[in-house]
């Protein structure tokens, strides 16, 4: 192993869990604690020492525990904190720290604060939450919306004040500026990391830094109408500072914040670490490229648009801060549907070569539940199947914009939030054996062909190709390189491959991926002195890089010979 590693989390790889779909353990169709605690020895043979772990704490559920009304304790679907503890226990006794949701931006409107806020404008309470006096015309305060429902405000039923939430009306926002309530989260946060967490990845984060005049938004059609009031203030930066210098830094721990609208320049300020306010951020460039701005219909995915994006962040981050690195999480589709072909002849290799690009960068990799099986995006055949609040949002808004339902429906094919939260599968008997009864959300129909237990068994799996890059990263003579180096990208323009460099002094690599279905040739001015890996399986050995010819799909890492 190198040993100049500056922090414990630079070489790490995340797994990211989804409690409510990852296996259940009581058979009530939900899944919940000690599920996961039966699974960690799978979870650990793929050699990630993360798993950040989707919330688990009290919650009506609106939004999948994303609305929080008790910090304190555990859902009783998911489990009891004894439960809890035991996973971070046995999680440990097998070299994985958990990362938990931190979700502080706001509240459930069931959360007691909240209750009181409400229902006692003069109580201490009513301060953690934005009130403002309806307008003029008892309309709404500003014209800020929501990302699940119309506008960012609803009045008390009193008519009196209205209340501020970003996300639904079961959601109100904190209101960061009351030290008092920082002070209650900084609590809360030590309450859990003194159980021996590994950190924790901070919902929304850069959205919590709320001006005190909440001026109307002038930008519309990208994204939410308000962000640039909201996201990435000056004031979200001295609040993590702040928590940073109550809380996170007497733990040895990791810290990624959720951040929406941010550039790789907003990205330096959060994550480098001379600033002491996060590790790194989850950045959103990349999410959209196949999105229309009007979020109506999927473009296609664009290589070009992607490289100069991933391509930007490696560089500008480059020992200025640090990157996280995914494809998919609870939030978004299918990794191979979306980027890469899941029919059956090309999933598996599409998968691969999807995998290989990112781990190979620079930053820390997330693996969202059943990526590393190559599950693929359901088919939704009425807006009934549809769970989410926000994909029920956003259908609605998309017929009221006159856009016919079909259409509607087939964006929600393509982007729907439920694709990433359909149960896992873990074999081909009943319910893919995430449950002995009807799941929460229904399954896909494909775990007959897709599951965890078919991958463990076959060596050329999905599943065993994850494990080799997670190792080539963590443990292998090229983790240094892999971690710290350098990153060029070659042939931005290219649109069918992806070819880049990680370098330093001492060793190359190039990673070479075709995201074509078609046979092509390369050349690149390099020479090979090993393949360090690729997904076709008999590969060539000698391999001349002035004549590469690639397989659809087909994707390299070489190690260079110096000049
Ligand atoms: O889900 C999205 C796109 O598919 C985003 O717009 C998402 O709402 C945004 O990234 C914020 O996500 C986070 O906070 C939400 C919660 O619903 C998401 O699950 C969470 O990841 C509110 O807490
Ligand atoms: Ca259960």
């Amino acid at each position: 192993m190198y040993n100049s590693k500056q922090q414990w989390w630079h070489d790490a790889v995340v797994y990211q869990v989804y409690p409510r779909s990852f296996k259940d353990s009581n058979n009530d169709g939900i899944g919940d604690i000690p599920g996961i605690i039966s699974k960690l020895t799978y979870i650990q043979n793929l050699g990630v020492n993360v798993i950040w772990l989707s919330p688990v704490y009290q919650s009506p559920m609106k939004d999948n525990g994303y609305d929080i009304s008790d910090y304190y304790s555990i859902a009783p679907e998911f489990g009891t904190m004894e439960d809890m503890n035991n996973l971070i226990t046995e999680a440990s006794s097998r070299g994985i720290k958990i990362v938990m949701d931190l979700v502080v931006n706001h509240t459930s409107d069931q959360h007691p604060w909240f209750i009181e806020a409400k229902q006692n404008p003069n109580s201490v309470k009513r301060d953690y939450y934005i009130w403002r006096n309806p307008a003029q015309d008892g309309s709404e305060p500003n014209n800020w919306q929501s990302f699940f429902c119309p506008k960012a405000w609803t009045q008390t039923e009193d008519n009196s004040q209205y209340y501020l939430h970003l996300f639904s009306p079961e959601q109100p926002d904190l209101n960061w500026a009351n030290p008092k309530l920082r002070q209650e989260i900084y609590k809360m946060m030590r309450f859990w990391l003194d159980k021996g967490l590994g950190g924790f990845r901070m919902d929304v984060i850069n959205m919590i830094g709320k001006p005190d005049i909440l001026a109307d938004a002038t930008i519309f059609g990208q994204g939410v109408a308000g962000w640039e009031h909201w996201a990435n203030t000056q004031r979200c930066h001295d609040y993590l500072q702040e928590m940073h210098e109550e809380v996170l830094c007497h733990y040895d721990v990791m810290t990624v914040g959720e951040t929406p609208f941010t550039s790789p320049e907003q990205a330096q300020l959060f994550s480098h670490p001379d600033r002491k306010e996060l590790s790194m951020v989850f950045q959103f460039e990349h999410m959209a490229i196949d999105r229309d701005e009007h979020d109506a219909e999927s473009k296609g995915f664009d290589l070009v648009m992607f490289k100069v994006i991933m391509g930007k962040w490696q560089q500008k981050l480059y020992q200025k801060g640090w990157n996280s690195l995914y494809w998919s999480n609870h939030d978004q589709a299918r990794a191979v549907s979306r980027f890469g072909n899941h029919s059956t002849e090309f999933r598996g290799l599409s998968a691969k070569m999807l995998a290989t690009v990112l781990h190979m960068m620079s930053g820390t990799p997330y693996i969202y539940q059943g990526e590393e099986l190559g599950m693929t995006n359901k088919h939704f055949e009425s807006i009934n199947d549809i769970e989410d609040i926000m994909g029920h949002f956003h259908y609605q808004k998309m017929l009221d914009r006159g856009i016919p339902s079909k259409q509607a429906l087939d964006y929600l094919n393509h982007f729907s939030r439920d694709h990433a939260r359909a149960p896992m599968h873990w074999d081909s008997s009943n319910n893919a054996g995430f449950s002995q009864c009807k799941p929460w959300l229904a399954l896909n129909n494909n775990s007959d062909q897709i599951n965890a237990e078919l991958a463990v068994e076959d060596s050329h799996s999905i599943y065993h190709y994850y494990r080799q890059l997670i190792a080539l990263r963590r443990d292998s003579a090229y983790s240094e390189t892999l971690v710290y180096s350098t990153h060029l990208l070659l042939d931005p323009m290219d649109s069918e491959v992806y070819a880049y460099l990680r370098y330093s002094d001492t060793q190359q690599l190039l990673i070479v991926a075709n995201f074509t279905d078609k046979y092509l040739k390369r050349n690149y001015a390099f020479d090979v002195q090993a393949i360090v890996i690729g997904n076709y399986p008999n590969s060539k050995q000698e391999i001349v890089l002035d004549q590469l010819e690639l397989q659809p799909y087909q994707c390299y890492v070489f190690e260079l010979k110096s000049n």
